[in-house]
């Protein structure tokens, strides 16, 4: 079998090609056949460095995103009497002209855009739907960032100087690690890209420990030393505990940091008003525990503190963030062989090209949102401030809306009155694969390419790799129908705008030049650019490198390189930055009136993706997972037995689901995946739509934000749970 362009693929032979699966942050390896330009087998790549063969049951669903009868295949108008098909010109010109039109008579800032989690995991989306966000010139953009990993860039940017310095778990030398609020072997590991990381972390518990802080016994629990429960939104106590703890001990171990390291001081102090004893019964961890943990971290040489989505889509999540690091730092665990360390990808937005040390220091705080006033953070504002700036009467009203790649009628706090507020548009255009329960509402419909008909280079989770390496993989097969490549649809708007706009004739030539390159060329002036692409012995990282090398490249462990670093000018490690001055005082006043009654938290699951991959028949069979987990001590006090239907109630709204009875959560705690919620009309996929379970994100609150960050509060929404149909008052928790 030989390896082809996707182009040659029409005749009935039969070609391997390799591909990276797009999917999740894991960026597995994958060998796909095609015989007669159909898929017949998707498999794992053995002879990939990094992921050596593993793929979970996801990636055979790119196989039926390719072929899906329900995905959309040219663009759409909106009319009267339904979707029209109109030419990629006709609706091009369209967005052009009516979003132009809202920026003339409105202002810049009336039109907004919502950027969905897939465009990080596409190259063409990366290199260039920036330059459309340009071009709009609007102060309204919002991403998933904010329902997600806000408050680790929030930490990364002030403590280590830009946002995207997110360090990550050396998994394959660590011999201890602490996990707060994170899934890996359900979610294959987020900010900590890491294929197959189920024997990753098996290896661990092999050779030492995995403690796992988590409401629920998760999955990756289940493979952990030991599980930690621990109440919703109480993760910043237990860290400040473990810090009182390494601190009495004696000095920090800072080791290298010490050089340039700022605000010891304050850290010290805070931590010294939490002591084990004081946050046991808000945390629901025992003082024990915590003590004997934060020994084991000072004496275990290779060791990391690791925390994601439980830990920062909650009330207290910047705070979190900048305390795991911190906890890592002082305790001899950052930027050491088995710590938590910093890749070092062969393109990053902080290095040249694209980045230089220091770019991104204050970008946090410098506008703010229209009606609730939150801040702006790295360019953006919270997405849980959306819906009302769109509904809330006034000359400054958002307007309009691109939205790219993102679902956030189900992925955002509050989804229904986002829903609602998103009628209320004059106009609005959206890129996707599919008429989403979000892009229904659309005035214009593009349809993008599926994945395996793009190229791939993984730009963002090379930034966040436990190795360094670099891989590219040229599409698969030929974009089906009418749909485009994301970067096209991007520059062809892009292009619109700015000649609409009157924008400088060098600007217009620069737009048309990128064009020209296309994702392929930019990627091979940034690989050149890059860190490894002057280096001898590896022969400068080029594009065609990468082509000669098709499953990939391996760049190494991660090494230290803080001290590299400040040599070249960027700042030592601020411990405890000032943005989180005020931090101290709220952790304490919500150690003091602790919550009452049960709160929700989220899950994901193995054969889902965000709100999407639901339309794939071999994914979404077996029975009905979209359950509420529920502590049978809490069932029992609602009169809830195993499968009966219970209506879940929070201040924003109201859902039906199949109770699940299990000790897996604890007692004060219920659970319900996110991503469901396909019983709104209008939706293309269909499948999904025959299994729509309820949306989470109908009870979680757009007003519950960490007030620091503005990232929502997903995690830890106080609700009331009964039996569908039971009258409210004597079951409320
Ligand atoms: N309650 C709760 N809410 C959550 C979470 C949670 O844990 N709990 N998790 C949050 C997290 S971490 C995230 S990242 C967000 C995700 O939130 P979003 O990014 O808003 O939503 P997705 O569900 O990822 O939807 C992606 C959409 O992009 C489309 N799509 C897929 N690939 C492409 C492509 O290549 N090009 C284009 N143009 N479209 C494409 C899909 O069809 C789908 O409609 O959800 C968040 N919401
Ligand atoms: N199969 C699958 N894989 C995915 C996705 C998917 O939807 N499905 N989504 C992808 C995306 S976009 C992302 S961002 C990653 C996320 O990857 P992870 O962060 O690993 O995944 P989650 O399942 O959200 O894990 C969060 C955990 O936090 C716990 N938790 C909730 N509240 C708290 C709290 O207050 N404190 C603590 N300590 N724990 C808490 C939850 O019980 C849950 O186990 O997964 C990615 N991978
Ligand atoms: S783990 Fe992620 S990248 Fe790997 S096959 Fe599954 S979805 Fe794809
Ligand atoms: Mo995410």
């Amino acid at each position: 079998m030989a390896t082809k362009r996707p182009d040659a693929d029409r005749s009935a032979d039969t070609h391997e090609h390799l591909a990276t699966c797009p999917l999740c942050e894991a960026t597995c390896g994958v060998r796909v056949k095609v015989q007669g330009g159909q898929i017949t087998r998707i498999e794992g790549d053995r002879d990939d460095p990094f992921s050596q063969g593993y793929i979970c049951p996801k990636a055979a669903a790119l196989a039926d995103l390719q072929t899906d009868p329900d995905r959309l295949t040219h663009p759409l108008r909106r009319t009267k009497g339904g979707w029209a098909k109109v030419s990629w010109d006709a609706a091009l010109d369209e967005a052009a002209d009516r979003l132009h039109g809202l920026r003339e008579a409105h202002g810049r800032d009336a039109v907004a855009v919502y950027l969905g989690n897939p465009n990080v995991h596409n190259l063409g989306s990366m290199l260039f739907v920036p330059g459309l966000v340009r071009a709009l010139g609007t102060k309204r953009r919002y991403s998933a960032t904010s329902v997600d990993q806000l408050p680790h860039m929030l930490a990364a940017q002030t403590m280590f100087g830009h946002g995207l310095l997110m360090p990550v778990p050396d998994l394959d030398r660590c011999d201890l690690l602490l996990v707060f609020g994170a899934n890996p072997v359900v979610s294959n590991g987020s900010i900590m890209t890491a294929p197959f990381v189920r024997k990753r972390l098996q290896a661990i518990a092999q050779r030492g420990q995995v403690h796992v802080f988590d409401p629920r016994r998760t999955e990756t629990a289940q493979v952990a030393t030991a599980h930690h429960a621990i109440r919703p939104g109480t993760d910043a106590l237990a860290l400040l505990a473990l810090l009182h703890v390494v601190f009495a001990e004696g000095a920090p171990k800072l080791g290298h940091l010490a050089d340039g390291a700022a605000h010891l001081d304050r850290l010290q102090a805070w931590a010294a008003d939490f002591p084990p004893e004081r946050v046991a019964s808000a945390t629901g961890v025992p003082a024990d525990t915590l003590r004997a943990l934060a020994r084991r971290l000072l004496e275990t040489p290779r060791a990391a503190v690791y925390g994601r989505m439980g830990a920062c889509t909650q009330a207290f999540g910047g705070v979190t963030a900048m305390l795991l690091y911190a906890l890592n730092a002082v305790t001899g665990h950052l930027d050491t062989p088995g710590g938590l360390m910093f890749a070092e990808p062969a393109v990053a937005a902080v290095h040249p090209p694209f980045g230089r040390p220091g770019a991104a220091r204050n970008r946090f705080g410098r506008w703010h949102s229209r009606v609730r006033g939150l801040p702006e953070f790295f360019g953006e504002l919270p997405v849980a401030t959306l819906a009302e700036d769109i509904l809330d009467p006034g000359d400054d009203a958002t307007r309009g809306l691109v939205l790219w790649a993102g679902n956030p009628v189900l992925s955002c706090p509050n989804g229904r009155r986002l829903d609602e507020a998103l009628t209320g548009l004059d106009f609005m255009v959206a890129v996707d694969l599919y008429r989403t329960e979000t892009n229904r509402h659309a005035h214009l419909l593009l349809p993008a390419a599926p994945p395996l008909s793009r190229d791939h280079y993984d730009l963002a989770f090379n930034l966040l790799a436990v190795r360094n390496h670099a891989k590219f993989a040229p599409a698969v097969l030929p974009a089906p129908d009418e749909t485009r490549q994301d970067w096209q649809i991007a520059h062809g708007l892009q292009r619109r705008l700015e000649a609409r706009a009157g924008a400088s004739l060098a600007q217009r030539a620069a737009t048309a030049a990128l064009g020209r390159l296309g994702p392929r060329g930019v990627l091979d002036l940034a690989l050149r650019a890059g860190p490894y692409g002057a280096r001898t012995g590896l022969k400068g990282l080029a594009l065609g490198r990468l082509k000669a090398n098709p499953h990939g490249v391996d760049l190494g462990a991660l090494r230290p390189c803080l001290r590299r670093r400040m040599a070249k000018g960027w700042p030592g490690v601020d411990l405890c930055p000032d943005a989180f001055a005020d931090e101290h005082a709220r952790l304490s006043a919500a150690l003091d009136a602790p919550a009452e009654g049960l709160v929700l938290i989220g899950r994901r699951l193995l054969r889902s993706n965000n709100s999407w991959l639901h339309n794939s028949p071999r994914l979404l069979k077996g029975k009905d997972r979209c359950t509420v987990l529920i502590h049978p001590e809490d069932a029992a006090a609602r009169g809830i037995e195993e499968g009966a239907a219970v209506e879940i109630e929070s201040r924003v709204g109201r859902v039906q689901a199949p109770a699940e009875l299990s000790t897996e959560v604890m007692p004060g705690v219920v659970s319900l995946p996110h991503g469901f919620g396909h019983d709104r009309e209008g939706v293309s996929w269909t499948v999904a739509a025959a299994h729509p379970g309820r949306s989470v994100n109908d009870l979680t609150d757009d007003q519950r934000v960490d007030p620091l960050s503005g990232n929502a509060a997903l995690n830890g929404t106080p609700v009331t749970v009964r039996l569908a149909g039971a009258s409210g008052d004597h079951d409320r928790s």
